[in-house]
Formats: C-alpha cells, sequence, structure tokens
C-alpha cells in the first residue's frame, strides 16, 4: 500500500513556502514575491511518485495582527494544520528568530509529532541555520532530531531527504487526487493570481497590498485553443488608479503583457487578456469581497 496524505506547509511570510511548493511540484502552482504575505489562500499542490501522493497545502505567511483580512489569513493556516497529516515547518534561516516565529512556535506546540522543518535559504550569505535549529529545538523540543533538514527551496537543495520523511509521516491510503493532476486549483482563479503577481512586481514600492484581480468573462475561442479573459485590476483609492495606469498606460500595459506571457506558460491554450483599472473603495473591509478572494 502507498503512502498518501495532506502536507500543510505552514511559516512567517516570506519564509519559502510558495518557492519551496513550486519547486517540489516542478511546475509553477504558487505566485511568489519579495512583499509578505503574497498568498492569500490554501493552494494546494500534488507531487506523486512511486511512494505515493504528498498532497501540500501552502498557507498565507503567519503574522499577527487584528486586521480584518490579516484575521482571515490565520484562519486559512489554522483550518490547513486542522486537516493536516503531516506539517512542514518552513523557517527563514537568514532571518533572526523573532515575534513572528515564537506565535508559530505557539500554533504548533501540540502538534510536535506531525512536524519536519525545512530550514530554508541556506543558500544566503546571511543564512544560519545551526542557530535558527538550536532555537527551535528550545521552542519545539519534541520535534524528533532526524526531522530537521537544510534546504534551499529556490535552488531546489536539500530537498529529497525532507520529502522521504514526511512519506513516512502519512497514512497508508490510496492517491488522494488522479496522478496526472498536480494543482486543484480552478483555471480562473491561477488566472486572478498571476496577474496579481505582475502587478505586485510592478507596483511592489507604492500599492502591492491595496490590489485584488476579478474576472469578470472568460471565454474559449478558435476551438479550445484560445481563452479570452476580461479582468479587473481593483485598487482602494481613485489616486491609485492612476499609479496602476501608469505614464502612457505603460504600467498596466506591462501587468497585462507578463501575465499574458506567464499564462500561455502554464495553460494549455493561448490566453489574451483585457485587463482594466477599476477602483473599489475600501475593498478591504467589505465582507462580499474578501468572500470572493478567499473563494469561500
Ligand atoms: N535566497 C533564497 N531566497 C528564497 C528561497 N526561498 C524563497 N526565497 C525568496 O523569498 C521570497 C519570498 O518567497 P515566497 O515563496 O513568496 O515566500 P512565502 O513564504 O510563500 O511568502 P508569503 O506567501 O508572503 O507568506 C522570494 O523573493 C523568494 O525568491 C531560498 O531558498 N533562498
Ligand atoms: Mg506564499
Amino acid at each position: 500500500m502507498k503512502k498518501s496524505g495532506i502536507v500543510c506547509i505552514a511559516g512567517r511570510p516570506s519564509a519559502g513556502k510558495s518557492t519551496f511548493l513550486n519547486g517540489v511540484c516542478g511546475q509553477k502552482v504558487a505566485i511568489v514575491s519579495d512583499l509578505p504575505q503574497t498568498t492569500r489562500n490554501a493552494v494546494r499542490g500534488i507531487v506523486t511518485t512511486d511512494a505515493g501522493q504528498l498532497v501540500f497545502i501552502d498557507t498565507p505567511g503567519y503574522h499577527t495582527s487584528g486586521k480584518k483580512m490579516n484575521r482571515k489569513l490565520k484562519s486559512i493556516t489554522e483550518n490547513a494544520l486542522h486537516e493536516a497529516d503531516a506539517v512542514l515547518y518552513l523557517i527563514d534561516a537568514a532571518r533572526s528568530f523573532g515575534e513572528e516565529e515564537l506565535s508559530l512556535c505557539t500554533l504548533l506546540k501540540n502538534m510536535q509529532d506531525k512536524v519536519v522543518v525545512g530550514i530554508n535559504k541556506v543558500d544566503s550569505a546571511e543564512a544560519r541555520p545551526g542557530l535558527t535549529a538550536a532555537e527551535l529545538m528550545r521552542e519545539l523540543p519534541a520535534i524528533p532530531k532526524d526531522r530537521f533538514f537544510e534546504i534551499s527551496a529556490l535552488n531546489k537543495e536539500g530537498i529529497q531527504p525532507l520529502t522521504d520523511m514526511l512519506y513516512r509521516l502519512l497514512p497508508e491510503s490510496e492517491l488522494l487526487y488522479p496522478e496526472e493532476f498536480y494543482t486543484d486549483q480552478p483555471v480562473a482563479f491561477r488566472i486572478t493570481e498571476v496577474i496579481r503577481e505582475h502587478a505586485i512586481k510592478m507596483l511592489y514600492d507604492e500599492i502591492p497590498h491595496a490590489l485584488y484581480v476579478r474576472i469578470e468573462d472568460m471565454t474559449m475561442k478558435k476551438n479550445g485553443k484560445e481563452l479570452f479573459v476580461r479582468a479587473f485590476l481593483c485598487v482602494e483609492r481613485e489616486s491609485q488608479k492612476a499609479m496602476v495606469i501608469g505614464k502612457g498606460a505603460s504600467v498596466i500595459k506591462s501587468i497585462r503583457l507578463g501575465a499574458q506571457h506567464s499564462l500561455c506558460k502554464i495553460l494549455p491554450y493561448r490566453v489574451t487578456l483585457d485587463l482594466q483599472v477599476r477602483v473599489d473603495k475600501n475593498w478591504r473591509q467589505k465582507d462580499h469581497v474578501l468572500k470572493s478572494i478567499f473563494q469561500e
């Protein structure tokens, strides 16, 4: 009987969770950026091998703040932990062990038997993996010592021994998904995420958190060879709209072309985007918008 189960990837913002997910799946499953709290959903990435199936759930970076949106992000991580057979706790070894790491340790305290630790970014000159491991062992002493792995998610180094250990923690079971699946995300969601990734890159210094993407229309054309998508890039204020459009519409054009190019690489048909900017005042306070972003 093979081993199959759910592995929740947890860690503070920018620890490298989504980079790990993409590397281990060998596909672009989740969007990645330097911006803390890039991930806003429980994104599944599926790895099937001779040993069985690892169903990873990437989660939003765990961060304690009382704001409405952040409370929702935290609950996504907490719910994913509940359904997990194993937890991959990723830590950025290039940053000091701070408040955020301590709040994760509190969260994981009662499930240390399920935890495998990925000490990430060991390729970085600032990385202090020995120190990071020692601090974690002090906080979560019941995690067995053979469950610590030094990795570079970016360079895909040290991954195999870590996934071997994860398999050991999973139950014997049939595959949870057909073996050709590498994600269960609906196409419309992947499109909104890729547009948001390009928008974050272009607007990083200005308004990266103030954005969300809504799809207005999707039509398949040319016998399934081309998907036409009309989408709105939504911001909170009128003043932000001008930044997103840019001088001579140069910013919105770069976002559109960049997203279109990336989508053509990950989807099995050509994608043509019509991208417009809309103002949705104070959307982060609106329940119906948050519901649609969180796919509830
Ligand atoms: N040097 C180095 N950088 C990495 C590594 N893994 C991830 N990064 C970088 O760290 C940044 C954050 O990566 P993400 O994968 O988006 O991090 P995350 O944990 O998913 O972040 P949130 O979704 O915001 O919680 C990006 O700039 C990545 O390129 C690594 O192994 N080495
Ligand atoms: Mg992420």
